[in-house]
């Protein structure tokens, strides 16, 4: 499922450049060089997998550098635990509590609070036990932002930093 998703876009894109070059007709050369189409086929540079651990309520992985600007996908995989996760980024460190406490009231939102919205920069669904969830976004600016898990009581010990690091200019 998450694969034919991941893949979908490539095909729509790859069918209406067909079908363009079709309708522009044979004495046009090829389009190779058309402007990408800005958001819809975005592409992902990185993806990044966060499994939760077993009955602890950790991440495995607490630490994620990331170069500011691009775009990544993580993936939280939550196959090995029995209780439901998220994960929640942050704009700052001391948004943590806030946003943590706001969340235990916020059940029809998945426990993602909506009045703390202007704090969360992304956060995937929650995912039940066995079962893996994503987001995309595109790296926040260089800092240190952390994620944590807003299901009731999770965030005290659920949580990582996202590093985000000045993106290299080697762009070719
Ligand atoms: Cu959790």
């Amino acid at each position: 499922m998450p694969r034919s998703l991941l893949f979908s876009p490539i095909v729509l894109i790859a069918a209406a450049a067909l079908a363009t070059s079709v309708l522009l007709g044979a004495g046009r050369a090829p389009s190779a060089v058309a402007p990408r189409p800005a958001s819809s086929g975005a592409a992902v540079d990185t993806v990044v997998t966060i499994r939760a651990i077993g009955s602890a309520l950790e991440y495995e992985t607490t630490d994620i550098e990331l170069e500011a600007g691009t775009t990544v996908t993580i993936r939280l995989d939550n196959s090995a635990s029995s209780m439901p996760h998220n994960v929640v980024l942050l704009t700052a460190r001391d948004q943590i509590r806030t946003v943590g406490i706001a969340a235990l009231q916020a059940q029809q939102t998945d426990y993602v609070p909506e009045g703390e919205a202007d704090k969360i920069i992304a956060h995937t669904a929650l995912a039940s036990p066995g079962t893996v969830v994503e987001m995309t976004f595109e790296v926040p600016p260089p800092g240190e932002y952390p994620y944590v898990c807003t299901y009731p009581g999770h965030f005290q010990t659920m949580r990582g930093t996202l590093t985000s690091v000045e993106r290299s200019s080697s762009t070719p």
